[in-house]
């Protein structure tokens, strides 16, 4: 590719030649997403002009019900990848049950997992959110029903849309992991992190402190080992919404903790539309993965929305971690 200036469609379509039998398919998917991440961008960010503008208690202004912002995101999502007739079955944080695993006119060859708003609590306050998929290929001789339940080292890609200070999209297609910008005065994402890299180390750790006394005793000693690091100061950083914290960890490094704790047993998150995806972006960057027993990537899933620990960033804090675990449960 020469300087000039890469835009995401570019980008793929770049990506797409490298395989000489590709259809195209994966490509459009993708774009589509990341069409669906310029609509919710823009929702987002006139959300608390809601109630200012136009659209009054309950409707909007062509008289639809105003639908809360995750709903909103989650039919956008739906709606941009269901005409392209490539998608056999969608799952998503918003939908109790998968769409299209009993329709038996849909005949794509890959299934897509979602979360559309992650960090959806933040909406009211002004801070990052963002949007998380993973792509699979649908398995051979499946009616659908069984592919959304791949283990996350079967993704052939993943992704998230960050909704801060920028809009950005970063994703990987295991051939490492790129971010791109949102120029809002063109409307086009831009090539602006090529080939990001985790640091092997970082100086931010982040997890939810007011889980302490919940936490097992590995943990606790985990934690009390990096307020006191011998080596590094760390601070510590949590926004709430695991892509803003995850993004900022991947461009600096550190580690991300939401682990078990004995009110929630399987930590908060969700394995198969928030630790799959950003598994396997981890991984691409260079990091690690792991529910403190497992590689997440390995998980056999048994249903589409279980939860799982997740404690994902730079190799050593991850690897730190797995010893204090082993060390003292
Ligand atoms: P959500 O999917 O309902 O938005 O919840 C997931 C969010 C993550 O983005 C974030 O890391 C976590 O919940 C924060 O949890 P807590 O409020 O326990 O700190
Ligand atoms: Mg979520």
């Amino acid at each position: 590719m020469s300087n000039s200036i890469i835009n995401l469609s570019r980008f793929m379509l770049e990506e797409e030649k490298k395989y000489p039998g590709a259809s195209g398919d994966f490509t459009l998917i993708l774009e589509q997403i990341a069409f669906a991440s310029k609509i919710i961008s823009r929702e987002i960010n006139k959300a608390g002009l809601v109630n200012i503008i136009g659209s009054t208690k309950s409707h909007n202004v062509h008289g639809e019900t105003q639908q809360k912002l995750d709903l909103f995101c989650n039919e956008k999502m739906i709606q941009a990848l269901d005409p392209t007739g490539k998608v056999c079955a969608m799952a998503s944080e918003e939908l109790d049950e998968p769409i299209g695993v009993s329709d038996k006119s849909l005949e794509g060859k890959y299934v897509v997992v979602f979360d559309p708003l992650d960090g959806s609590s933040n909406i009211d306050v002004n801070v990052s959110i963002g949007t998380i998929f993973g792509i699979y290929k649908r398995l051979d001789d499946d009616d659908c029903s069984k592919s959304l339940l791949q283990p996350g080292k079967n993704l052939v890609c993943s992704g998230y849309v960050i909704y801060g200070s920028s809009t950005m999209f970063v994703y990987t297609t295991g051939n490492g992991v790129n971010g791109f910008t949102l120029d809002p005065s063109v409307g086009e994402f831009l090539l602006s992190h090529p080939n990001i890299k985790i640091p092997q180390f970082g100086k931010i750790y982040s997890i939810n402190e007011s889980n302490y006394d919940r936490w097992a005793t590995g943990i606790k000693e985990y934690v009390k080992f990096m307020r006191n690091h011998p080596d590094r100061q760390y601070t510590a950083r949590w926004i709430g919404s695991l892509v803003a914290d995850f993004h900022r960890n991947m461009l600096k490094g550190g580690v991300f903790l939401y682990p078990e704790n004995n009110k929630n047993r399987k930590g908060k998150l969700r394995l198969m539309y928030e630790a799959n995806p950003m598994a396997f972006l981890i991984e691409q960057a260079g990091g690690m993965a792991t529910d403190g027993t497992s590689r997440i990537l390995d998980i056999v899933p048994k249903e589409i929305h279980q939860k799982t620990p997740l404690i994902i960033g730079s190799k050593y804090e991850v690897e730190l971690y797995l010893s204090y675990r082993e060390k003292y449960g």
